[in-house]
């Protein structure tokens, strides 16, 4: 499956985004790696041009609260990417943050993956986890 990853907005911190890129290949994703400083535009124009499956967003500086309210409206204007599969990790908030309040909030931006300050191995667990269960539904509904 193909993967595009990188750090949203004005956030440099690149460490993370190595591993993250270094993690997916691991575990066989195609990667589409956009480093830092990466704008939504710039997100959304690499998941129509490669196709992408995945959109895999790190905010480690907690600015992605800030970015994300515009995720909806943004990616209506782009065609083909219904199927997309949206995560996003790292500082969710500026501050520590409590899950039960970021992690609905974010969803509500249209994430269906949200991990806040949890480790990297955990979420890419839950990512195929959630692919898992999806083309499960979708195999159930094709033969009904
Ligand atoms: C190194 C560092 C810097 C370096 C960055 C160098 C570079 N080019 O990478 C420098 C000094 C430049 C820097 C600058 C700043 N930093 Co800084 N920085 C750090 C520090 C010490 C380590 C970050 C790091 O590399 N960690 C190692 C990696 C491997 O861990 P990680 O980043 O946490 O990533 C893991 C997880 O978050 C997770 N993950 C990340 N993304 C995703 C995505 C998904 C889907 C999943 C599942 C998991 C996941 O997986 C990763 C691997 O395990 C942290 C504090 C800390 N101890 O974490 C602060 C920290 C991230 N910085 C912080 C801040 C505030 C800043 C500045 C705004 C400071 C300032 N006032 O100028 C600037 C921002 C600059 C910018 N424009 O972004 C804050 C963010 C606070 C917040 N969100 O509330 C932190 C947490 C420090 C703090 N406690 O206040 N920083």
């Amino acid at each position: 499956m193909k993967v595009v990853t990188g750090v949203v907005g004005n956030d440099i911190h690149v460490v993370a985004n190595r591993l993250i890129d270094l993690s997916l290949k691991a575990r066989g994703y195609e990667v589409f790696n956009l480093g830092v400083n990466t704008y939504l535009e710039e997100f959304f124009d690499a998941c129509v041009e490669t196709g992408a499956d995945i959109l895999l967003i790190s905010s480690l500086n907690g600015e992605a609260e800030g970015w994300g309210r515009e995720i909806k409206s943004l990616k209506s204007r782009y065609k083909g990417l219904d199927h997309l599969i949206m995560m996003i990790g790292g500082n969710l908030t500026v501050g520590t943050g409590d899950p039960q309040t970021i992690i609905p909030k974010y969803q509500k931006y249209g994430f269906d993956l949200v991990c806040h300050q949890i480790d990297l191995n955990t979420g890419l667990d839950m990512l195929q986890d959630f692919i898992a269960k999806r083309n499960d539904t979708s195999d159930r509904k094709s033969s009904s």
